[in-house]
């Protein structure tokens, strides 16, 4: 099989010491914490479309990227050396799983049956390459946002022959997860949003919405599929307003039309900070809320108000996002996904490889310093002692439901000073750099 990285060998892991770019400063994958590898807490996927589909355009400029394997003219043997380039780059850094849309494994036809012809083929060739490889699929999904048809939506679509054939794709990636033995399948609402509501009926919109996800579990039921299904937020862009804003949109959502049990979701940093929140926050509420499933590593850029995609190198955020995984017991059947892209000027293949290497060593950093802060109960300990008042007394009165407004006024008469604490965050602050800078 032809080798599409001839320059690159194994990625092997080096230590903090190593001078050599192309080797794993701090991601060890058979180092165990808390009983686990490294690379089982961290379950490390690659982004099928970011990775091996994305050639550098932008809204002012061409291709910058020259990729091999995407010069192929018929549309199979394209996917092929598409899907063999994939198979190599994650054998070559040690990712065990991937992520794909049904279009980004091969491209699409004119009409959806040869699509779906051309799908049995690609998948023929992907099953065969997971079987040599042991590489597996951490989620599948569809893409319906990039054709024209779905220029209003897909199931949020005024049109509705447009929701028709988002099922019919959805139905048929579902199937395709399924089969490759996919740990979870993903919905982010591409284009379900709108412009204006001038033209907009967000009510049969929101209503709609909720059938068609409704149809994706008796689909997942009726098939068997055993799989998390996923919901990834996301605030704004394509359109203005997007249906999933965040988590709480999300849950709200779920729970208005009784999906919540079956669904999760896929937290992504640059979305969480699009939606003016950190991305703790977003992990955070999912895990108080049972929902943590799964996870798009990537980063934002602060000075820019669209979805960047970049690889994260911010060791802060991925502390702090390892502390809530950590916190959560893990990811369950879900990992971390790169939803990243190299910077259009960085278009070397090589490039690929020391993007995806900066990002598995953050976030193995970031793992490493969380589990470390939450096994000394650093800030476990301080936030318990905070809320020691509702532990004894009038508190514990609040917390067993044995009061309500009347004794609470009459409570309140008696007190002649209320006293509070400091809340320390600049000492907290300072501890968690501590740790930042001190742990090996
Ligand atoms: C878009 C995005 C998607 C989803 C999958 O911002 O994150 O790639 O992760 O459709
Ligand atoms: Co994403």
């Amino acid at each position: 099989m032809k080798e599409f990285f001839p320059e690159i060998k194994e990625i092997k892991y080096e230590g903090a010491e190593s001078k050599n770019d192309l080797a794993f400063k701090y991601y060890n994958k058979d180092e165990v914490l808390g009983g686990k590898t490294m690379k089982e807490h961290l379950r490390f996927a690659m982004s099928y479309w970011h990775t091996l589909k994305a050639q550098g355009v932008d809204m002012f400029g061409g291709e910058t990227m020259d990729r091999e394997w995407n010069k192929y003219e018929n549309v199979l043997e394209r996917a092929k050396a598409r899907a063999n380039a994939g198979f190599e780059f994650m054998q070559k850094l040690g990712l065990e799983y991937f992520c794909f849309h049904d279009r980004d494994i091969i491209d699409e036809s004119m009409m959806l049956a040869d699509s779906n012809k051309l799908l049995d083929e690609i998948v023929d060739h992907i099953e065969e390459l997971m079987k040599k490889t042991g590489r597996k699929l951490l989620w599948g999904t569809t893409n319906a946002f990039s054709h024209p048809r779905f220029v209003h939506g897909a199931s949020t679509s005024p049109n509705a022959d447009v929701f028709a054939y988002a099922a019919a794709q959805v139905k048929k990636a579902m199937d395709i997860t399924n089969r490759l033995g996919g740990e979870n399948y993903v919905l982010w609402g591409g284009r379900e949003g709108y412009e204006t509501l001038l033209n907009t009926n967000s009510e049969l919109e929101y209503d709609n919405f909720a059938r068609f996800l409704k149809m994706v579990v008796d689909y997942k039921e009726k098939i068997g599929f055993k799989g998390q299904l996923l919901i990834e937020p996301k605030p704004k862009e394509p359109t203005k307003h997007q249906y999933d804003f965040d988590t709480a949109t999300v849950l709200a959502f779920l729970r208005k039309y009784n999906l919540d049990k079956y669904y999760k979701v896929n937290i992504e940093a640059n979305h969480a900070t699009l939606a003016g929140h950190t991305f703790q926050h977003e992990l955070n509420l999912a895990r108080i809320n049972g929902v943590l499933g799964s996870i798009d590593a990537n980063q934002g850029d602060m000075l820019l108000g669209w979805d960047t995609d970049q690889f994260p190198t911010n060791i802060y955020d991925t502390t702090l996002a390892m502390y809530e995984v950590v916190k959560n017991k893990g990811l369950g059947s879900g990992g971390l996904n790169f939803d990243a892209k190299v910077r259009r000027g960085s278009f070397e293949d090589k490039d690929l490889f020391l993007a995806y290497i900066a990002g598995m060593d953050t976030f193995a950093k970031g793992l490493k310093i969380a589990y470390r802060l939450y096994e000394d109960k650093v800030f476990e300990d301080f936030i318990d002692k905070r809320y020691e008042s509702y532990k004894t007394g009038i508190g514990k009165d609040i917390i067993d439901g044995k009061v309500g407004f009347e004794e609470l006024s009459k409570y309140a008469e008696t007190l002649t000073e209320v006293k509070n604490n400091s809340g320390r965050q600049e000492m907290l602050e300072s501890k968690l750099n501590q740790y930042i800078f001190e742990v090996k």
